[in-house]
């Protein structure tokens, strides 16, 4: 997928990142990858300093350079985040612009092509005025960016002020969304639309007909219908991954950090017999439900790793680490793509991020799903009634019970003998979309070509 590109004429591109939650470091890749395929067309990234300063930049092409555009908060800010999003939006519009002017006079090339996440979905107008063209970046999979295209749609025919009325009824007036509830959707598309997100989500969702492309880390064949329904839609709609699966991103795995021995670990298990519990830095569900997530795992006696902060390991139930030290492990830090992949794994409980989900596929692992916020509920209904490959936690939290009723279903019942065929089978179909001549690397040379062309 590296193959070179000779552009006709050297060319800038300006990359925008939405600098909150997980959104920059997968944009980072992207543009990891453009800028060693177009050796000759320089890339400069933007993004909020503290969202630069978290980025990897180790191993980085030399055409990438970087710049930080204004965060729009006030000198010891100390509001929530959706109000750091809020006052970035507000400062963004106008400052971005002028981030870019500079970029532009520092390096004597004017930008043809604004790369941007499509949170940010005001670059359309910035592109028209600066003669570029507009590539967008969806930083998730093809249902949440279905939901947030028809907002106006789904707002009119469900009735924002019936909509707490009618959480089960179903999205079949949108293709490929038969199987899915009001509830499942992004908080976002039912919000009120005076606040940032929303009303970013909504313009989105109005705004992306006029990119030139749009571009999303998945593969067409996970979703044939969302694809289908969105091809004639957009100029271009092109799904370039999984990127983990490229192989100039996993070459990168030179050294596997390991510290608490996981993999020496789990090598001593049987095959599909461990359970895998995710707990980021960002998302951990209350302290109750990591008690549950202890009991059901104390219950169910399946062998376990647990990825957990140090700080949130006071939360667990009294002797709890001492009863299972023959069990499971937990640790601060674990090797999770390296787990995933290992035979002994059997599932993955996460909140359902897009990021973990296509983890998740990418490994052919079911999942457990606890979702949180935004995508989290959509991807955990498709993983459950479209893909067939995982449960969602019943009624959205852990309880021991239903912990353990998951973890019986998956490891134990035919039930997930199929959800670990399907994911194997998605495993293969993504291993093909990221090979030469699937559909993932047609559509990332069609994303280069729109990208550095002049
Ligand atoms: C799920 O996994 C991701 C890493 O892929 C991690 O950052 C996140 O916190 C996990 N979430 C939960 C709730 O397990
Ligand atoms: C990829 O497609 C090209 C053009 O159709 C063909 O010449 C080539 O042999 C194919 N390569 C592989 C590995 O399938
Ligand atoms: C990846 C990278 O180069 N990040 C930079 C982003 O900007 C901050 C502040 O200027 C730098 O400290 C980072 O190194």
């Amino acid at each position: 997928m590296t193959k070179p590109y000779e552009p006709t004429r050297d060319s800038h591109v300006a990359v925008l990142a939405f600098p909150f939650g997980t959104h920059a470091p997968p944009l980072l890749g992207i543009t990891r990858l453009l800028a060693s395929a177009a050796p000759t067309t320089l890339f400069s990234f933007f993004s909020t300093a503290q969202s630069n300063s978290s980025l990897h930049s180790s191993d980085l092409p030399e055409n990438i350079r970087f710049h930080d555009v204004p965060d729009g908060l006030p000198e010891g800010f100390t509001g929530s985040p959706p109000e750091a999003i809020e006052l970035f939006y507000e400062a963004a519009t106008e400052k971005c612009r002028r981030e870019f002017a500079a970029a532009e006079t520092e390096v004597g090339r004017e930008v043809k092509c604004l790369l941007t996440d499509a949170f940010l979905w005001f670059a359309a107008d910035m592109a028209v005025e600066m003669k570029a063209s507009w590539v967008v970046f969806w930083a998730s999979g093809a249902n949440s960016l279905t939901a947030h295209f028809y907002t106006d749609l789904i707002r009119e025919t469900i009735g924002v002020s019936e909509v707490d009325g009618r959480m089960e009824d179903m999205l079949g007036f949108i293709p490929g969304m038969e199987k899915i509830r009001v509830k499942d959707t992004p908080e976002e598309v039912f919000g009120n639309l005076d606040f940032a997100l929303p009303n970013a989500l909504r313009q989105m969702g109005l705004a992306l007909p006029r990119a030139n492309a749009v571009f999303l880390n998945s593969f067409e064949e996970l979703d044939p219908a969302l694809t289908r329904n969105f091809k004639p839609k957009f100029k271009h709609y092109l799904n370039i991954g999984p990127l983990a699966l490229l192989p100039s991103t996993t070459q990168e795995e030179t050294q596997i950090c390991d510290p608490h021995g996981c993999l020496d670990w789990i090598k001593k298990r049987s095959p599909a017999s461990v359970v895998y519990i995710g707990f980021g830095t960002v998302m951990t569900p209350p302290p109750g439900e990591l008690v549950a997530i202890a009991q059901g795992l104390e219950s169910s006696k399946v062998p376990f790793i647990w990825s957990l902060k140090e700080r949130n390991m006071v939360h667990l139930p009294k002797g709890f680490l001492d009863r299972t030290r023959e069990q499971g492990m937990v640790v601060p830090w674990a090797p999770q793509v390296q787990l995933l992949k290992h035979e002994a794994m059997g599932v993955f409980v996460n909140h359902s991020g897009w990021n973990s989900v296509l983890e998740s596929v990418s490994a052919g692992v079911p999942m457990i799903g606890r979702p949180i916020f935004g995508d989290h509920g959509l991807n955990g209904r498709f993983a459950e009634v479209v893909w067939e490959i995982g449960m969602t936690i019943c009624d959205g939290v852990f309880t021991k019970e239903g912990f353990e009723k998951c973890l019986d279903q998956i490891l134990f019942q035919d039930a997930g003998k199929t959800m670990k065929s399907n994911a194997k089978k998605l495993k293969e179909q993504a291993q093909k979309a990221v090979s030469v001549n699937g559909s993932s690397f047609e559509n990332f040379m069609v994303l280069l070509d729109e990208v550095v062309k002049v």
